[in-house]
C-alpha cells in the first residue's frame, strides 16, 4: 500500500520534507552516499572499480566450467561482507521503526531547570524517535498486543539527551534486578521458543502472579493502549522519575509525557489479530507514509513536577515506577512540541544502529533514586557493547551535534583521529581540560544520602493494588469490556490451570465482577468475594477516551471506496474530492485492478479508473472506513461478490464508519443486517452506529461519522 500512497504525494509535501534539514540531518548528509548518483560505479570496499560482480573467477574452457579460484578478492569480499551482515538484535524492543524531527518549546521551564532544551524557546532541537514493540523479534508483526517503546534522542547543543520511554506510564517491576526475569517470562518459552511476540502464555502470566508489583502494569497491558491504531496516535511516557535542577541549584522530581495531536486511538482486538497476518508492517508503513505525504505527526510535551520538599507527601513512593502521579495531585504542564518530519535514509545505519541510554542526560536534568532507573543506567550502556561495539557513540546516528573531546581512546573500529601529544588529564599542556560550570559543565546535585546498605525497598514500595484498581475504575464501559475480553483471550492461551486460577484470584483483589467475568470465560473457580476493600476512586487522564483531539479531524484516515463496472461517477468523484480536501486518504478498491468503467462511460473514449487495489488484495481491516457509491450495475456485481459483502460486514463488525449512496445504500444495509441491528430510516441520511448512507452524496455526514470513528467503537 505504501507505494500507492507515495505515488500520490503532492510536490508541496515533498519540498516541505526536503526543507527539514536540522543540524543533525546536515551532519548526517556529510556521511551519506547516494546509490542513485549517475556517476557511481561498483567498487570494492578498498575502492577499485569492478567490471564483473556476477561471476567468480574460475578456471574454465568453452565447454567446461572448472573450479572457482580462492584468489578472487572480489568474490571473497562480496561473500565475506554478506556473511557478516547481521548484528545481534536488541534483547528487547528488537522490532522498531523511527523518524527524524524537531523539538520546540512554547514555554520555558526555567523556574525548575537550567537545561537549554527545556528553557530556550528560540531553539529547534533535532530529534530521532524510535518506536518499537517489546517482546517480538525483529521480524515479528507490528500489531500484536504489547507495550510500545517511545525512545527519543534529543541532539541538544549541550549533548545528547535520551528519553527512553514507553506508551504506558508505569512498568512491571520496581527494581532493575528483576528485568531479566520479567523479559525471560514474556519472551518465547525456553523449551520450544513458542509463542512469538505474545504475552498470551503460561510463563508471562505466571510471572505476573508471582510479582504483585506487576498488577498495575498488566492492567494497562490488557487495555486498548497495547493495540494502538498507529504510532502517531499513542502517548509517550518517560516512566521513571528524573530530576530537574534550576539555576539556583534547587531540585525537583519530574516525569515526562508526550500526548499526540491526533488523539489516542486503538484497534479493536479482532482487527489487530487479523492485521498481524495481513500486513505485519502496518505500523511501520503508517508512520512512513504519513511522513512522506507531509502529514507530520506531532505530540505535546509535558512535565509533571514535584518540588523536593514535597517528596514524601504522597501515599505512594514517587520513585516507584509501578505508580502514576495522578493528574489531580500533580498536574501536567505542557511546555513544548515534538514533530516528526523526515524518514530515515537507511534502516540499518539509522534505525537499527541508533542506541539509547537512560544515563544520557544534559545539564539541568538529573537522575533520581528510582531503583528501576538506577539499574537501567547500567544496562543500556552495557548492551550497546554487545550490539555495536565500544565505539558505538561515533556511529553517525549516535553522534552529538555539539563538539566532543576527551581522553578516551582506541577500541575496535575507532573513527575519530585525535591529534596531540597527550591522552590524559591533567597534562603539562593543559590540553582538553574539564569544563567550568560557567562554560556549561555538568554539575552533580549535592544530594544528601544516608541509610543502611541492604537489599530492600522502602515501605511505600509494598502496596501494589490501589492504582491497579484506580486504573480499572477510570476506564469507560467499552474499555472495561475490552479489558475483560483481553484477559479472557490471554488466559485462554495458558493451559496450566494454576496460572489462570491464580490470576483470577488476583483480579478479585481489584474488582470482583471483573474477576468473575474472566473466570467464567477462562475456567477455574469463580471468585466469590472482593479480596481487598475497594476504594472506588477514579483519576483523570487514564482513559484514552479523554484524548480526543481538540479539533476532530479525519486527516490521514484511510478510506476504501469500493467500485465495479457501472459505478456512479458523480458519487465516486464527489466523495473522493471531499475526503482529499479534508486530508483523508481515499483508496479505490475495484473488483479487479484493471480499469473499471463508470455507468455510461464509453470504453473507446472514456478514461476509466485504475483502482489502487482489488478486493482480494486488501482487506477492510487495513482501512479506517469503507464507502460504497451507487450505480445499479456496480451494485449488482458487488451483491454477488462474497468478498465485497465481507468487506462491508467486517468493517461494520469493527465499528468503522461506513458510507453509501444510491443503490449502494441497500447493499450496505443488507451486508450489515445483523440480528438485533436496526437502522433509523427517517429522512435521507441513515446514521446509526457510524453507518452513513444517503440517496445522494453526503460527504459532510460521512466525514462526521469518520471523525467519530472512535466514538462508534465505543458502542462495543
Ligand atoms: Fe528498556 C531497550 C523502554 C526498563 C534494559 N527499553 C529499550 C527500548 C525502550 C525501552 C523504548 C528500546 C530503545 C531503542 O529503540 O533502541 N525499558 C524501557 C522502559 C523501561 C525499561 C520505559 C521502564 C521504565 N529496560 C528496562 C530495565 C532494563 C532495560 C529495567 C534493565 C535493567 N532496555 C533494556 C536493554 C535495551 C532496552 C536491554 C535493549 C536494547 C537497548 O537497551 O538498547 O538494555
Amino acid at each position: 500500500m505504501a507505494s500507492t500512497i507515495l505515488s500520490s504525494i503532492s510536490d508541496t509535501a515533498k519540498s516541505a520534507m526536503g526543507s527539514e534539514r536540522s543540524k543533525k540531518v546536515q551532519q548526517l548528509a556529510a556521511e551519506t552516499k547516494d546509490v542513485h548518483d549517475k556517476s557511481a560505479r561498483i567498487t570494492t570496499d578498498y575502492g577499485v572499480k569492478q567490471t564483473n560482480t556476477d561471476d567468480w573467477l574460475r578456471v574454465a574452457t568453452e565447454d567446461k566450467t572448472g573450479p572457482s579460484l580462492l584468489e578472487d578478492p572480489f568474490a571473497r569480499e562480496k561473500i565475506h561482507r554478506f556473511d557478516h551482515e547481521r548484528i545481534p538484535e536488541r534483547v528487547v524492543h528488537a522490532r522498531g521503526s523511527a523518524a527524524f524531527g524537531k523539538f520546540t518549546l512554547f514555554e520555558s521551564a526555567s523556574d525548575v531547570t537550567s537545561a537549554g532544551v527545556l528553557t530556550d524557546t528560540s531553539r529547534e532541537t533535532p530529534v530521532f524517535l524510535r518506536f518499537s514493540t517489546v517482546l517480538g523479534s525483529r521480524g515479528s508483526a507490528d500489531t500484536v498486543r504489547d507495550v510500545r517503546g517511545f525512545a527519543v534522542k534529543f541532539y541538544t547543543d549541550e549533548g545528547n539527551w535520551d528519553l527512553v520511554g514507553n506508551n504506558i506510564p508505569v512498568f512491571f517491576i520496581q527494581d532493575a534486578m528483576k528485568f531479566p526475569d520479567v523479559i525471560h517470562a514474556g519472551k518465547p518459552e525456553p523449551h520450544n521458543e513458542i509463542p512469538q511476540a505474545q504475552s498470551a502464555h503460561n510463563n508471562f502470566w505466571d510471572f505476573q502472579y508471582m510479582h504483585p508489583e506487576a498488577t498495575h502494569m498488566f492492567m494497562w497491558a490488557m487495555s486498548d493502549r497495547t493495540i494502538p491504531r498507529s504510532y502517531r496516535m499513542m502517548q509517550g511516557f518517560g516512566v521513571n522519575t528524573f530530576t530537574l535542577i534550576n539555576d539556583k541549584g534547587e531540585r525537583s522530581f519530574v516525569k515526562f509525557i508526550f500526548t499526540p495531536e491526533l488523539g489516542v486511538h486503538s484497534f479493536v482486538w479482532d482487527e489487530a489479530l487479523k492485521i498481524a497476518g495481513q500486513d505485519p508492517d502496518f505500523h511501520r508503513k503508517d508512520l512512513w507514509t504519513a511522513i512522506e505525504s507531509g502529514a507530520f505527526p506531532k505530540w505535546k510535551f509535558g512535565i509533571q513536577v514535584i518540588p523536593e520538599s514535597k517528596e514524601n507527601d504522597f501515599d505512594f513512593d514517587i520513585l516507584d515506577a509501578t505508580k502514576v502521579w495522578p493528574e489531580e495531585l500533580v498536574p501536567i504542564r505542557y511546555i513544548g512540541q515534538l514533530e516528526l518530519n523526515r524518514n530515515p535514509d537507511e534502516f540499518f545505519t539509522q534505525t537499527e544502529q541508533v542506541a539509547f541510554c537512560t544515563s544520557h542526560i544534559v545539564p539541568g536534568i538529573g537522575f533520581s533514586d528510582d531503583p528501576l532507573l538506577q539499574g537501567r543506567n547500567f544496562s543500556y550502556f552495557d548492551t550497546q557493547l554487545s550490539r555495536l561495539g565500544i565505539n558505538w557513540q561515533e556511529l553517525p546516528i549516535n553522534r552529538p551535534v555539539c563538539p566532543v573531546m576527551n581522553h578516551n581512546r582506541d577500541g575496535a573500529m575507532r573513527h575519530t583521529i585525535t591529534k596531540g601529544k597527550v591522552n590524559y588529564w591533567p597534562n603539562r599542556f593543559e590540553a582538553a581540560p574539564p569544563a567550568k560550570p560557567e562554560e556549561g559543565g555538568y554539575l552533580d546535585y549535592p544530594a544528601k544520602i544516608a541509610g543502611i546498605k541492604a537489599r530492600t525497598r522502602s515501605k511505600k514500595f509494598q502496596e501494589h493494588i490501589n492504582q491497579a484498581e484506580l486504573f480499572y475504575n477510570s476506564m469507560s464501559p467499552p474499555e472495561k469490556a475490552h479489558m475483560t475480553a483481553a484477559l479472557g483471550f490471554e488466559l485462554d492461551h495458558c493451559d496450566d490451570p494454576v496460572v489462570y486460577e491464580r490470576i483470577n484470584s488476583r483480579l478479585a483483589e481489584i474488582d470482583l465482577s471483573l474477576a468473575q467475568s474472566v473466570a467464567e470465560m477462562v475456567g477455574g473457580d469463580i471468585p466469590q468475594e472482593q479480596k481487598r476493600p475497594k476504594h472506588n476512586q477514579t483519576a483523570k487522564g487514564l482513559s484514552q477516551t479523554e484524548y480526543a483531539p481538540a479539533e476532530p479531524t479525519i486527516a490521514t484516515r484511510m478510506v476504501a471506496i469500493i467500485i465495479a463496472d457501472g459505478y456512479d461517477a458523480i458519487a465516486y468523484n464527489g466523495i473522493k474530492a471531499a475526503l482529499t480536501a479534508a486530508g483523508a486518504l481515499p483508496f479505490t478498491i475495484g473488483v479487479r485492478r484493471n480499469k473499471i468503467w463508470a455507468a455510461g462511460e464509453d470504453k473507446n473514449t472514456g478514461k476509466g479508473v485504475v483502482p489502487d487495489h482489488h478486493l482480494e488484495g486488501m482487506r477492510s481491516t487495513m482501512f479506517d472506513s469503507v464507502f460504497v457509491p451507487g450505480g445499479a450495475k456496480s451494485i449488482e456485481t458487488l451483491s454477488k461478490n462474497g468478498r465485497a459483502i465481507h468487506w462491508v460486514r467486517e468493517a461494520f463488525g469493527h465499528l468503522k464508519a461506513i458510507g453509501a449512496t444510491g443503490e449502494g445504500v441497500k447493499f450496505v444495509r443488507d451486508a450489515c443486517d445483523l440480528p438485533g441491528m436496526s437502522f433509523s430510516t427517517s429522512g435521507d441520511v441513515v446514521d446509526s452506529y457510524g453507518v452513513v448512507t444517503a440517496a445522494k452524496v453526503q460527504p459532510e455526514s460521512f466525514k462526521e461519522a469518520l471523525k467519530m470513528a472512535k466514538g462508534a467503537k465505543d458502542f462495543v
